[in-house]
């Protein structure tokens, strides 16, 4: 059963709760009217965004729909009952046990998980099955941060907190893309700067909006951050800048600066005079944050980055101290959360390790469990590897959708498919992983359910449930329980994750005494219900941090520089001579299965796209918004031309977000390579090797449609628009009869049609009762059209529908900047040339632009800044 849109009713309520997407953790105050509707804001008593709120979380209210969603359990598609497929699974995991060993099954979870859970998925695997075979999406996200972490501090414990970033007199932001990616922490620093002049440098090989209100932007060589920052670490110490009362707290200094002195300049890409700047800022200042995220994780020598960055802090004892230390940004909003609870396949719960027999021996204690894992599990991609030889005969994925998102995509699709036993829990029916599964169960989703996660700053905050749950959705530790319990083990009677929660802090209180830093066994007796968001460690600010005055979790209690031989990724080939950097975009989440249903989300970049030096795109054939096949040893995408300076050319872009769902050959990470860090085990997601070539198109289109549309030709994107949908299309040969292919997409004959044959342009609408049901616009060159405009259209009366633009009474507003107050760029670009709205607070003085959620400001400031130098130059 498929949710269709209803409305639910249920009694009326506002609950604090926190935004489920990135790991800033912000609080947010929801409403549900009682009768479907529901509002969200900003919580202006929660200390990680202080009521601020990003376009995400603005339209968190747009996604909480029931359409679409799963609402009963499925075997091999048919509805069923919840014992009926709890019983399955608990049956098909305990045969496959019983024949072919613990190893022989696997569960796949998520940092977007609840810390809850987390706990019951750990305790189920580790404890009771009695193997690691457990591992998270946080492997593609996180693995290298804790690694590094735990070279360096001997425990996987960030040291800083947000306020540094807002306390510091430099803020280094490396491989991070904060503008978009952690925007309101991003806000936070740009009012620390406008107060105090904090400076910001960029490390990017690409310009990002982030780069917008920097110092300095170094557009580094692809992979060069470890040579980056050992060049660092030697003119710190060159400089005399070896942190004299701090030393006696740290070892390796030698042997990392030996293997640092191997790293030269000319390696990292950047001009002298840049280079100088950076090294000589990062000397002069005692008060720098080094925020660092998936740039330097997600490399095939992403943790050795990590050490580098480290390292600079360790020998300067600029570490845990207010306004100063490195600060790994996590991504997911419990990436942190699954971290503290031991969620890696490597690690055991509250910072307890898989490889120390005093800590299994307490943990099994504990959980009072037949057995507990005496080795690390198999890493995420080497658990679908061992699914795709069928060691691994039985997987449970919850919460994550990697036929999607892991490395070489296609071949981890193909595994999935042929697994023998393939049980998937999700809120939705139809994402590529879900589509493969054998048992598919419905959970709660965010506003449906009751937990707590753990931000970047090791905060801890409730999320909290304001809707009920849909149809027969059941919470993700529930079913985890059940199939516990099913399988005969004791320990999984909880009735709800108040309880799961208490016993995760009194387990913490045993891992303290084995000295764990994590230690939450004071949250032991409170209100989980109305728990206030907490950081651990508690009470004042310096305690808040760690290892300001060394106290090191290594056996000598001191902090470890690690040597680095830094190196760059290997050198691209003729056969594939691009370096493919992945990302992020503004305004959706992953894999869209929720962003993705507001139509304001998709009106800013709502196609798969590959942004390429125009001179890339120049000796390639490639003109501005055709499309390009883009093929490496792994897979194939057709992704349409964005032409940019501001990727290095050689060094093409694009966005991870499209799926089967909304683009079929947008997935980019069928082209991703399967090459993972030797320490972290995380894949490098950012450099895979490619061909690039023009897709021979014969047509392409641009359609609105009231109803979902399947496109039968080689290429489209979907996306929501106001009133239905937007779809991009392209083919290699036209149909014989446009009128026929037409009708069969739309379903119906067309009412209008326009053709000009000698231009190769085709237009066709279809109207009920004069109102817009559809359009398309067909043409031998890329469609420019007012998309938005068009859109706008759909159920309305439409005089012209095929003009394709607007009157030349209402000037077309252009692409969406910003999707709050449905800005246009032409109209923000006309406000600039009449010379009304020279700055940011001017456009949104003028034009609303900017005012709401603010994620739009940096692109607002880029819009201004071009437009002044055009002015100057003229
Ligand atoms: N809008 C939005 N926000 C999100 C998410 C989302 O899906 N959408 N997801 C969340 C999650 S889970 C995560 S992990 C975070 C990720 O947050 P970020 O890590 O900030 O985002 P990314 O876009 O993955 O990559 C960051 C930057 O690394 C750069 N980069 C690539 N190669 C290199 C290199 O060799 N060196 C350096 N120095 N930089 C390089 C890329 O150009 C990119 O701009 O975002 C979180 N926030
Ligand atoms: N090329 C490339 N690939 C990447 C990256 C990159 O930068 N480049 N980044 C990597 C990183 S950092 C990350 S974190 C991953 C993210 O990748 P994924 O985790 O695979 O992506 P999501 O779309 O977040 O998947 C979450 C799934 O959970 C479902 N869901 C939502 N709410 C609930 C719930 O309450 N319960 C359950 N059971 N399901 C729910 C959603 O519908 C969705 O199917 O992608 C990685 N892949
Ligand atoms: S910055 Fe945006 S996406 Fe991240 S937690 Fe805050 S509101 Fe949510
Ligand atoms: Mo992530």
């Amino acid at each position: 059963m498929i949710g269709q849109a209803s409305t639910r009713t249920h009694l009326e309520t506002t609950v604090r709760t926190t935004c489920p997407y990135c790991g800033v953790g912000c609080g947010v105050v929801a409403a549900s009217d009682g009768k479907g509707g529901v509002t969200i804001m900003g919580d202006p008593d929660h200390p990680a965004n202080r009521g601020r709120i990003c376009i995400k979380g603005a339209a968190l209210a747009e996604t909480v729909t029931t359409t679409g969603r799963l609402m009963a359990p499925l075997i091999g598609g048919a509805e069923v009952g919840w014992s009926q497929a709890l019983d399955l699974i608990a049956e098909r995991f305990a045969q496959t046990i019983a024949r072919h060993g613990p190893d022989s099954v696997a569960l796949y979870v998520s940092g977007q998980f609840l810390t809850e859970d987390y706990y019951v998925a750990n305790k189920l695997m580790k404890g009771f099955i009695g193997s690691a075979n457990i591992d998270t999406n946080s492997r593609l996200c996180m693995a290298s941060s804790v690694a590094g972490h735990r070279r360096a501090f001997g425990s996987d414990t960030v040291p800083g907190q947000y306020e540094d970033l807002e306390l510091a007199d430099l803020v280094v932001l490396v491989g991070s893309n904060l503008a978009w990616c952690h925007p309101v922490l991003h806000q936070r620093v740009m009012a620390a700067r406008a107060e105090r002049g904090t400076k910001i440098i960029v490390i990017d090989p690409r310009w990002t909006a982030t780069c917008e209100g920097a110092d300095l932007h170094l557009p580094l060589a692809p992979g060069a951050d470890g040579h980056l920052f050992n060049l660092l670490l030697c003119h710190l110490y060159d400089h005399g800048l070896l942190a004299s009362d701090f030393a006696p707290h740290v070892t390796g200094v030698d042997a990392a600066l030996t293997a640092a002195r191997a790293s030269r300049a000319g390696d990292t890409g950047l001009s002298p005079a840049d280079l100088e700047r950076f090294l000589t800022l990062w000397a002069g200042t005692e008060k720098v944050v080094t925020v660092y995220s998936q740039g330097i994780n997600q490399s095939e020598s992403g943790t050795d980055k990590v050490n580098a960055i480290l390292n600079c802090h360790l020998l300067t004892g600029r570490i845990g101290r207010l306004g100063m230390g490195p600060f790994s940004m996590t991504g997911q909003p419990n990436a942190m959360g699954g971290r503290e609870v031991g969620g890696l396949a490597n690690m055991l719960a509250c910072h307890l390790e898989i490889e120390n027999p005093a800590h299994r021996a307490a943990v099994q204690g504990f959980w009072a469990s037949p057995v507990i894992a005496e080795r690390s599990g198999l890493k995420a991609v080497d658990m679908f590897r061992a699914v795709e030889e069928g060691r691994i005969k039985a997987l449970w994925i919850l919460h994550t959708n990697p036929a999607v998102t892991l490395p070489e995509a296609d071949r981890v699709a193909r595994a999935l498919a042929a697994c023998d036993f393939l049980a998937v829990s999700d809120i939705r029916a139809d994402t590529d992983t879900a589509r493969l599964a054998h048992v598919l169960l419905p959970a709660t989703g965010w506003g449906e359910k009751d937990g707590t996660v753990t931000n970047s700053e090791r905060m801890i905050s409730r999320q909290r449930a304001f809707l009920p749950a849909p149809g027969q959705a059941r919470p993700d530790w529930w079913q985890l329980a059940e199939v516990a319990r099913r399988m005969g083990f004791q320990g999984f009677d909880w009735t709800g994750p108040a309880e799961i929660f208490r016993e995760y802090t009194r387990l913490s209180a045993l891992a303290a005494e084995l000295g764990s830093d994590f230690d939450i066994s004071g949250l032991t007796d409170a209100d989980y219900d109305h728990l206030e968001p907490v950081t651990w460690p508690h009470g004042r600010a310096s305690a808040r941090r760690f290892f300001g005055d060394g106290g090191f979790h290594t056996p000598d209690g001191r902090g470890r520089l690690v040597p680095v031989v830094a190196r760059l990724p290997d050198a691209t080939t003729p056969d594939y001579p691009f370096r493919l950097n992945t990302g992020r975009i503004r305004d959706q989440w992953h894999t869209m299965t929720r962003t993705g249903i507001a139509p304001r989300l998709s009106q800013h970049l709502g196609e798969p796209f590959l942004e390429i030096h125009p001179a890339d795109a120049a000796c390639r054939g490639l003109g501005p918004a055709t499309l390009a096949e883009v093929t490496s040893p792994h897979g194939s995408a057709i992704l349409r031309v964005l032409l940019s300076d501001r990727v290095a050319p050689g060094h093409p872009f694009a966005p991870m977000h499209w799926t089967a769902q909304t683009a079929p050959t947008g997935r980019v990470d069928a082209l991703v390579p399967a090459l993972t860090d030797p320490v972290s085990g995380q894949p490098a997601s950012k450099s895979a090797a490619v061909s690039i070539r023009p897709f021979p198109a014969a047509w392409y289109a641009f359609a609105v449609a009231r109803n979902d549309l399947n496109p039968a030709c080689e290429y489209w994107a979907k996306s929501r628009a106001a009133g239905g949908w937007h779809l991009e299309l392209a083919g290699m040969a036209a149909p014989a009869d446009w009128t026929d292919w037409v009708g069969a997409l739309f379903g119906t004959e067309p009412t209008v049609a326009l053709s000009d044959r000698a231009r190769g342009l085709q237009r066709f609408a279809f109207t009920e009762n004069g109102l817009l049901q559809g359009a398309i616009f067909i043409s031998t060159e890329p469609v420019l059209l007012a998309r938005s405009y068009l859109a706008g259209l759909l159920g309305k009366l439409a005089e012209r529908p095929l003009a394709g633009r607007p009157g030349i009474d209402q000037p077309d507003p252009g692409p969406t900047i910003c999707a709050c107050l449905n800005v246009g760029l032409n109209t923000i670009l006309r406000s600039l040339a009449d010379g009304t709205s020279p700055s940011v607070r001017a456009l949104g003085k003028a034009l609303g632009a900017g005012t709401n959620c603010g994620s739009c400001r940096p692109e607002l400031a880029a819009l201004i800044h071009r437009h002044s130098h055009r002015e100057a130059a003229e």
